[in-house]
């Protein structure tokens, strides 16, 4: 059986051939035109990725997997179906189906690292319990850069091509550490003083996550949270978060760091926090016009929300043009459990889809009109009891002289200044919301 790492020695010094090759062979092609960058850089190709490949109308496909295809060949945990995180991971990584064996020693390996340092732990929990959590998440992440092997070995002086090497190992730890951050912010916030189990070093990443959130009796829940991370591995790499990590990586500042600016980007309306405002969009439709509705009374509910100039959550993307396959994967996930069926905000969901995409296309303006993958993601863990939310970033992205304007509205006037970047970086093609 071989680790990570081992599997990447062999798969890294045909890629770096690979690269090269490409820069000496093929450097004066043209890839875009003026045009794109007029649009925030709108559809124009600036960057090389080959983990993930997002065909407009077909989807995500990883390293050439389609969904169903990962579902069927990546490894599940053990008493589970559904495929891991660390499977996922080690496709991407290096291009090849982990065996069993294999995810099983990464998930291992994961566990042994996942304890956070104390510091890190102190100053987690020194944050008052009104900051949002995901400023804290990016907080605790940049602080975690206080052991980066990375940085330890370039101050040393080491090979360029040997980068990856010390890269690697901070990105693992990195890895191994979010579910203990991510859950120690998660109950400081919404459940302080309870007590957060040890990691249990036989149990997959997000078996641990799921039972440090409180959650590790739902398997339902477990399995949930495997395949939704899992899909979120990869999104062709040029998304806002993806884009500015990768932005800062450039620099070579550490994985820690990167990932941290990453985790800023994805904490915006438009790109991850979209989950959350369509859960709160469905709940507030839900009290408005109740559950068992008509899709007249929703198509009705669209247009208010519309001509209010507000967009519909959950629905658009920057390169899509056909209902996300994420979404498709996780409404399949609540097709097959009768509980999620009975669920009545995934019913919402369920029908909203149904008459979404035709609102959306008479008001003419979104490119697509069809459901990305947060039209359901945050709805299923509200089902499970995952019920709390931040209502809003404060005031980040709203206008400062107009509270209630939505961000997409206000560019260009003057208190927008900073905050117009945020928009041109969330909708350019490179740091596109995926
Ligand atoms: N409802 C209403 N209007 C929408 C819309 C929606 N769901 N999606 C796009 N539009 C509007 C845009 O605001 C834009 O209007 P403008 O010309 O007045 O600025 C116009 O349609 C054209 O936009 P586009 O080219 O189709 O989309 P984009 O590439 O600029 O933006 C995205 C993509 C995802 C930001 C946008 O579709 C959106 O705001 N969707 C709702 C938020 C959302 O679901 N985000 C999650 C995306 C997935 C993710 O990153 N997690």
């Amino acid at each position: 059986t071989k680790s990570l790492k081992e599997a990447l020695q062999e798969v890294i010094p045909a890629k770096q051939e690979q690269l090269r090759k490409l820069k000496t062979e093929h450097s004066q092609a043209v890839v875009g035109d003026v045009e794109n960058i007029i649009g925030g850089m709108r559809g124009l190709k600036a960057m090389l990725w080959e983990a993930s490949v997002l065909d407009p109308n077909e989807g995500i496909r990883f390293h050439g997997l389609s969904i169903p295809e990962c579902q069927k060949v990546l490894p599940a945990a053990p008493g589970g179906k559904e495929m891991t995180a660390e499977s996922m991971l080690w496709l991407l990584m290096t291009g090849r189906v982990p065996t069993e064996a294999e995810s099983r020693q990464l998930s291992r390996e994961l566990a042994e690292k996942g304890d956070l340092p104390k510091f890190v732990e102190q100053l987690v929990d020194s944050f008052p319990q009104t900051l949002h959590p995901m400023a804290q998440l990016g907080m605790g992440v940049a602080a975690l850069n206080h052991d980066s092997a990375f940085q330890a070995a370039y101050e040393k002086g080491i090979k360029k091509s040997e980068y990856w090497t010390h890269t690697l190992e901070d990105a693992l730890n990195l890895i191994a550490r979010l579910p203990a951050l991510a859950a120690r912010i998660y109950r400081n916030v919404y459940k302080p003083g309870t007590p957060m189990p040890a990691i249990n070093k036989d149990l997959d990443l997000i078996g641990n996550y799921s039972a440090l959130l409180g959650f590790g009796d739902n398997h339902s829940l477990t399995e949930y949270l495997r395949l939704y991370i899992a899909l979120h591995g990869d999104h062709e790499g040029g998304n806002a978060s993806a884009h500015t990590s990768h932005l800062v990586g450039s620099t070579l500042a550490d994985p820690y760091l990167s990932y941290a600016a990453a985790l800023f980007a994805l904490a915006g309306p438009l790109h991850g926090l979209a989950n959350q405002e369509v859960l709160r969009w469905q709940l507030a439709m839900q009290a408005e016009i109740g559950s068992d509705v008509s899709h007249e009374q929703i198509k009705e509910y669209l247009w208010k929300t519309l001509k209010s100039g507000q967009v519909v959550p959950g629905y658009g993307h920057g390169v899509l043009r056909q209902a996300d396959p994420r979404f498709i994967a996780l409404q399949e996930f609540c097709d097959s459990r009768p509980e999620l069926q009975q669920s009545p905000v995934i019913g919402l969901v369920k029908k909203t889809y149904e008459v979404a995409p035709g609102v959306l296309k008479e008001h003419g303006k979104t490119k697509n009109p069809y459901p990305n993958v947060d039209a359901t993601s945050g709805c299923v863990l509200h089902h499970y009891g995952l019920k709390e939310f931040k209502a809003i970033l404060h005031g980040h992205f709203r206008c400062l002289e107009s509270p209630g304007m939505p961000h997409a509205v206000c560019l260009g006037s003057s208190p927008w200044v900073a905050v117009g970047a945020a928009k041109i970086s969330v909708n350019g093609c490179i740091g596109k919301a995926h």
